[in-house]
């Protein structure tokens, strides 16, 4: 089977977004692949975080991959500092990244803007090099990514070929190793179209947990009344009757498609019912298909945080797991890159 890796950072609650656009795609993709999905909370600390909430949003966000549908006998879920691996390598593949590539970073650029520039942590710079590690660690086949990351993938594709250049091949059997490529090359895997969420408030701007606002997004753990209210209250427009695809109408689309996916139905049999309806009409429809899409992952969470030890053993034997995989990768990197080992 071809190995996937992926992973959420807990930065805050888990929305819409984050599931239909990452999360629900990884249960299908547990059938057909070996998976590694993991929570990326060393990822989180890049900006600036609260303390009293990273260790329960981690928690959060494992027990809503369970309650999402990944399943334990098929993928393994971890913490990703639970392997500490990903710190080890991410630091070795560091020596051999040129500054400027994560200089050129898109989302370096924009995160390190807002940070003040200057004042933008190392860690922000570094980020992908540690996205590098939690793949290459792995010699995953290949990743999950959306728009916004296909950069990153980009650079720790080449960062594996050059790692593989300068230290495997003939190099490493010198030291005594077995030669050819110390990683694999990771491919992308694009989702289907349609899976980009976009803010309530505002069609153009994608639905985020960073977001000021908790009204522009829909957490997979709001209550009934508080969905209704945030679909109750989000951006429309004034035009009549409701449509796909039309540019001057971002916020219609964005609604139409939520409605599409958790509904189950085809973009064809949601015009056939929609086109004709006022908004009045329509966020009535969107907010009883939400809330009866989310009310079986939101049991299905409360099943599991009501049993603590349940989760640990989980994510404890989903750590191991990847521990074994990851020793496997780190022996080879360091006895290529030339290390004394321990004896
Ligand atoms: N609005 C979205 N629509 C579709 N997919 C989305 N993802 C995030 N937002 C949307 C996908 O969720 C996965 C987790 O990404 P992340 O934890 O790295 O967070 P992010 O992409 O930076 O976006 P968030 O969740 O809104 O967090 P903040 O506000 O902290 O940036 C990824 O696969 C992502 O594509």
């Amino acid at each position: 089977k071809k190995r996937v890796v992926s992973g959420v950072q807990p930065t805050g609650s888990i929305h819409l977004g984050n599931y239909l656009g990452a999360i629900k795609n990884w249960v299908a993709l547990q059938d057909t692949y070996e998976a590694l999905f993991f929570i990326v909370d060393l990822h989180a600390i890049t900006l600036p975080y609260d303390t009293r909430q990273l260790g329960n949003t981690t928690r959060d966000t494992a027990a809503l991959y369970l309650a999402c549908g990944i399943d334990v006998s098929k993928a393994s879920v971890f913490v990703q500092s639970h392997v500490r691996s990903h710190l080890e390598l991410m630091w070795l593949l560091c020596a051999s990244t040129p500054i400027g590539w994560l200089q050129k970073m898109i989302q370096f650029k924009e995160k390190s803007r807002k940070e003040g520039g200057e004042n933008a942590s190392v860690s922000l710079l570094v980020y992908p090099d540690l996205m590098a590690a939690d793949i290459l660690l792995y010699q995953a086949d290949c990743v999950p990514v959306g728009e916004d990351q296909k950069q990153h993938l980009e650079l720790a594709r080449e960062l594996a070929q050059r790692v593989n250049h300068l230290y495997g091949g003939k190099k490493w059997k010198k030291l005594g190793g077995r030669g050819g490529s110390l990683f694999k090359v990771p491919e992308p895997l694009i989702p289907q179209a349609g899976a980009r969420v976009m803010s309530l408030t505002d069609g153009l701007s994608k639905m985020s947990k960073s977001a000021p606002s908790d009204m522009s997004r829909i957490n997979l753990l709001d209550s009934k009344d508080l969905i209704a209210d945030k679909i109750k209250r989000c951006k429309t427009d004034s035009f009549a009757g409701l449509e796909f695809d039309n540019a001057e109408r971002p916020e219609c689309n964005n609604l139409l498609s939520v409605y599409q996916i958790v509904s189950g139905k085809t973009k064809e049999e949601v015009m056939l019912e929609c086109k004709d309806m006022s908004w009045g009409k329509f966020k009535p429809l969107l907010t009883d298909a939400l809330i009866e899409h989310l009310s079986p992952i939101q049991a299905c969470y409360q099943e599991i945080t009501a049993e603590t030890d349940y989760l640990d053993k989980v994510l404890s034997e989903g750590a191991d797991r990847a521990t074994e995989l990851a020793d496997a990768t780190m022996r080879n990197v360091y006895q290529a890159m030339g290390f004394y080992p321990r004896r």
